[in-house]
């Protein structure tokens, strides 16, 4: 695949503690697009997805932690160039949504150093495994203002829900900055 023809790249990257379902939730919004591509390499993989908005094509490129171990050394190509951040925990009721959770403001720390001030949305994912109706959202809202995330949404990669909606938030929050910055350049460029 070439870039030509896509006005806009965007690399986002995908964190959150091992097991949370990171990969599960690119694979389920990128399977259904016109291109797909998954390539594994050492502690990170990526996922090529392209889209489509008011004639605007837009080259997405999603990448996740494929190991917590041995990531350290990576960390900086990992995030290298990352125009928005995806952090996701799960809401299962063990020790992994508890610990998940709990580790939000690490991973938020380890974007703000690697990419500075760049829009950070917060995925809780697996509601499948909860019922809804007991979801403490004001937990969830507190960290959203506290760490000024764009905001929060609640996924499941096994049902799907929420996912498409999601993810298309943190694109269109990304298409419309840079669309402004463009016609901008435009101008400049006159
Ligand atoms: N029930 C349920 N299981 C999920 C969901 N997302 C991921 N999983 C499962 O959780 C495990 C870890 O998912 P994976 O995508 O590999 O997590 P990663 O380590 O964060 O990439 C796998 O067994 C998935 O099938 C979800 O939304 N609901
Ligand atoms: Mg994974």
């Amino acid at each position: 695949m070439s870039d030509s023809g896509a006005k806009f790249n965007f690399k986002i990257t995908v964190v959150g503690d091992g097991r949370v379902g990171k990969t599960s939730l690119i694979k389920n919004f990128t399977q259904g697009g016109f291109q797909e591509d998954y390539i594994k390499t050492i502690g990170a993989q990526f996922s090529v997805f392209l889209k489509e908005i008011n004639e605007d094509n837009i080259k997405l490129l999603f990448w996740d932690i494929a190991g917590q171990d041995d990531f350290n050394f990576l960390r900086p190509s990992f995030f290298k160039n990352s125009r928005a951040a995806i952090i996701v925990y799960s809401l299962e009721d063990n020790d992994l949504g508890e610990e998940s959770f709990n580790h939000i403001s690490n991973w938020h720390e380890d974007i703000i150093q690697f990419c500075g001030e760049i829009p950070v949305v917060l995925f809780a994912n697996k509601v499948d495994l909860i019922n809804e109706n007991d979801l403490d959202k004001s937990k969830i809202q507190k960290i959203v203002k506290k760490r000024k995330f764009l905001g929060y949404y609640v996924t499941s990669a096994k049902t799907g829900q929420g996912v498409i909606e999601s993810f298309n938030a943190i694109i269109n929050e990304l298409y419309e900055k840079y669309k402004a910055l463009s016609s901008d350049m435009e101008l400049f460029d006159s």
